[in-house]
């Protein structure tokens, strides 16, 4: 049995800057009071849920959402906070020029413009200090004979080549795939096998992100995860959950036993540990609850589907696997299941100086309350939709 408690002490995920931001669906995003106004307080509120979580030291950002004149001044900021500038996301969809497509793009003038962006986020690494660069296209087609699939992938590769060279050696992209949206024809990175592809053609630097919103209804991503460890290619999570498409909710709120099936084969191929260098990361929108809450939240239903996959016993599995007895081997899977992880995390957190309850506790702080008053004035941050 894996030493659970030490397991869950060590387990680190890290919050994205945009969920602490006004986000929402393309029909309407509703802003909130005390929401940040700049990457600093942003930083400041992913600090907070660090704090009473103990797991999430670590804040991805977004360029150009989270442009600031001195990347250096805001990683120290970080740094006094508590928490450090984790993964760097580029942005190739929301400009005029990418309508149709950005490194795919049929004008070589707008693939160099989408590709010298994505060399600037690597500037951004080397200023902030962070290892991954996540690369997320929105790039495909909307009508059949639009543009030629053969040609945009060569593109592709070809774009992911000039980012990938100019990786410093401890540095590494994660490419993202996604079924579809905003093009709901052709999407270039549809899918893991595509993603898995083209990192295979790059190089070790190279590695797939899962975003389990990303994949088509009924699609089993344990499957992917399993797959994608054996080869070594599993870079990361965005973890968020939904019941149809990207709906983006709170990870673990939408379907827990697939978020808890998950952390079993992550368990399983021994990824738990910080050191196997897959980084668990919330890609989220919290367009109508409280965006703080939601991502303590979040982070607790992560930690609790962990804690549950940790609960598996291997033997007592690998034992009626062996035997073929299939109601034995899922009833030591849906006993780890069934168990309510809940006293063991909060004991968990008393051991680490922590309040047993982050959610009670956060709503004690009064922080809600201090940045609804103090953030008075000035433009909210957004995604800018
Ligand atoms: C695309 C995505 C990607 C981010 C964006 C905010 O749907 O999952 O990871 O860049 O959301
Ligand atoms: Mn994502």
């Amino acid at each position: 049995m894996p030493d659970v408690r030490a397991s869950l002490r060590a387990q680190r995920i890290e919050t994205p800057s945009w969920a602490y931001a006004n986000s929402g669906t393309r029909f309407k995003v509703f802003a909130q009071p005390g929401v940040p106004r700049d990457p600093y307080e942003k930083i400041a509120d992913a600090a907070v849920v660090h704090r009473f979580t103990g797991v999430a030291p670590t804040v991805s950002l977004h360029i150009p959402w989270d442009d600031v004149d001195d990347f250096g001044k805001l990683a120290a900021f970080a740094a006094e906070q508590g928490v450090t500038l984790g993964v760097i996301n580029s942005n190739t969809f929301q400009d005029d020029d990418y309508k149709l497509g950005s490194v795919t793009h049929p004008d070589p003038r707008v693939r160099r413009k989408a590709t010298d962006h994505l060399l600037a986020c690597v500037d951004v690494m080397d200023a902030t200090g962070s290892t991954d660069l996540k690369l997320w296209f929105p790039d495909g087609t909307n009508y059949p004979g639009q543009d030629d699939i053969r040609s945009r992938q060569d593109r592709l590769a070809a774009a992911l080549q000039k980012v990938y060279d100019r990786l410093g050696a401890h540095q590494r992209m994660l490419l993202e795939y996604k079924l579809f949206e905003p093009a709901f024809y052709t999407t270039d990175v549809p899918d893991w096998g595509t993603a898995y592809a083209h990192t295979l053609e790059l190089g070790r630097k190279a590695q797939v992100v899962i975003d389990t919103g990303h994949h088509a209804p009924g699609t089993n991503i344990e499957f992917i995860v399993a797959f994608l460890l054996r080869q070594g290619k599993l870079g990361a999570f965005d973890f968020n959950s939904r019941f149809y498409a990207d709906d983006d909710l709170m990870a673990g709120a939408a379907d827990p036993f697939q978020l808890f099936r998950i952390m079993y084969e992550i368990v399983r191929g021994g990824a738990l540990d910080p050191a196997s260098g897959i980084t668990f990361m919330l890609d989220q929108c919290h367009n109508i609850e409280a965006k703080i809450p939601a991502i303590i939240r979040s982070v607790t239903n992560i930690q609790e589907a962990t804690a549950k996959a940790l609960l598996v016993d291997p033997d007592a599995l690998a034992a009626a696997q062996q035997e073929g007895d299939v109601l034995a081997a899922n009833a030591v899977f849906m006993d780890a299941f069934s168990t309510d992880v809940r006293p063991l995390l909060a004991s968990i957190r008393e051991e680490q100086g922590l309040d047993p309850d982050p959610h009670g506790a956060y709503r004690r702080s009064g922080y809600a309350e201090k940045i609804q008053a103090e953030r008075v004035g000035g433009v909210q941050a957004g995604w800018g939709a």
